[in-house]
């Protein structure tokens, strides 16, 4: 279920290993792949795109990066991750085109792929209370209602899907934190103004600079969580990131150019356990949400669904389920350290909206810390590049 990076990957992982599946999306290729998302991927990630044999454009037009930098209070420092991260590094690559190879690596295998699914709904995944029933997930599809009967479904249908809400009342625990800020973020026809990421922190609120080619910069500012964009005419967005992301280190100049494309985020951390009820597992987005700060939702929902992959194969091929019932604990357990960081990211690099001087001289302490301690760039670069599987 669903057809963006979790959906797909499994699908692609699963045909790798012989097994068949079929992807029923609500919405069409083009509005999936259009939607504009992510952009850094982990070395894993693209390692993985790489050894399933989608890897040919990623190594073409990807972008790999040594280092991040934070900019504090006009100041700059980088983070090498060949020194601090044992030479891991991370590739910047648009979530748009991850989607894409994968819908052609799927359309050339001839995989089953149903968009515009309408009216979707999930039936008789059920519990121990069920043996023998299948399976089923409904829609409509040209008209008519259509139903596909399976051995499991796996709900990577995002955060606004039907997997998760189908689960039975109480099946699920939720764990939940909603951030009193958004990001207000831009795509901009001109080349990015630094090569590597610059997370900034200022008096002002926080600002990223990122970037999805080497012709087209994406950025972004902290804002209110419901921050109307018609309130920010181009020029108000291109004055407020120049005071951000100003330095007086000589020589750096924030580069502007034509803005076409401009939205907002709201920001939360978000979790259920367990992620499996019965024959229906959930990967990636449907599952957990990460504030974007370290750029982790598609990597993890990539993680997310190798693991369940690994699951149905030793399911296909011996009949055990142990990596199958294991699913849910295997995640969450890495769910919960990038969930830790992802917070830590956000909580470090934003503005609160508080009054309490000793929190503000906290979080500036931190900043000082993370930036001039080498043992804590070295856990900030060990989990940006990506934590282990295990
Ligand atoms: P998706 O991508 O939401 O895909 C779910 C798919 O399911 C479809 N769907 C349904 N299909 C059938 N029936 C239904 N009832 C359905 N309801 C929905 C949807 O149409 C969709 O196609 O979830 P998935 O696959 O779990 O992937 C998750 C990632 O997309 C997400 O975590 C990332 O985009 C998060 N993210 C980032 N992640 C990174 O790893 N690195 C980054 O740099 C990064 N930057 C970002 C981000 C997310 C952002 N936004 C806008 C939320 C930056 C931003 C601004
Ligand atoms: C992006 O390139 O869109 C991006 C990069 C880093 C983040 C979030 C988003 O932390």
């Amino acid at each position: 279920m669903g057809a963006g990076p979790a959906g797909l990957m499994l699908s692609h992982l699963l045909h790798q290993q012989g097994i068949d599946s079929i992807v029923v999306e609500a919405h069409s290729r083009q509005y999936v792949q259009d939607r504009v998302r992510a952009g850094v991927l982990e070395q894993g990630t693209a390692d993985l795109m790489a050894e399933t044999g989608i890897g040919e454009r990623l190594k073409r037009e990807g972008l790999v990066h040594h280092g991040v930098m934070f900019r504090v209070g006009g100041r700059t420092h980088r983070f090498d991750f060949d020194e601090l991260a044992g030479g891991r590094c991370i590739i910047v690559y648009p979530q748009n085109k991850v989607v894409a190879d994968l819908f052609d690596a799927r359309a050339a295998a001839g995989g089953k792929l149903i968009t515009e699914a309408g009216e979707v709904s999930v039936h008789d995944f059920g519990g121990a209370e069920s043996p023998g029933v299948r399976p089923k997930i409904r829609f409509r599809k040209d008209g008519e209602t259509q139903e596909v009967e399976c051995d499991f479904i796996a709900g990577c249908d995002g955060f606004h899907g039907v997997c998760r809400p189908s689960m039975p009342a109480g099946a699920l625990k939720v764990y939940d934190r909603v951030y009193p800020f958004g990001w207000l973020g831009i795509l901009a026809e001109v080349a990015p103004s630094s090569d590597e990421l610059i997370y900034a922190y200022n008096e002002r609120g926080f600002a990223l600079l990122t970037m999805r080619t080497p012709e087209i910069s994406r950025l972004y500012l902290q804002c209110k969580p419901d921050e109307d964009i018609h309130e920010w005419p181009d020029e108000r967005i291109w004055s407020e990131l120049q005071l951000r992301l100003a330095t007086s280190e000589p020589g750096w100049k924030l580069a502007e150019g034509k803005i076409f494309q401009k939205g907002v985020t709201g920001m939360r951390s978000f979790v259920v356990e367990p992620m499996q009820h019965g024959k229906l597992f959930l990967a990636g987005d449907a599952a957990h949400i990460v504030p974007p700060t370290g750029a982790k939702g598609l990597n993890l929902a990539i993680t997310d669904v190798r693991v369940l992959a690994d699951g149905f194969s030793e399911f296909y091929s011996s009949g055990k389920k142990s990596l199958l019932d294991n699913y849910s604990a295997k995640c969450l357990r890495r769910v919960w350290k990038v969930q830790r960081f992802s917070w830590w990211m956000t909580s470090i690099l934003h503005l609160f909206d508080t009054d309490n001087a000793f929190d503000q001289r906290r979080q500036l302490a931190e900043l000082d810390y993370v930036t001039s301690s080498r043992v804590a760039q070295q856990s900030l670069a060990e989990n940006y590049v990506g934590l282990p599987m295990e």
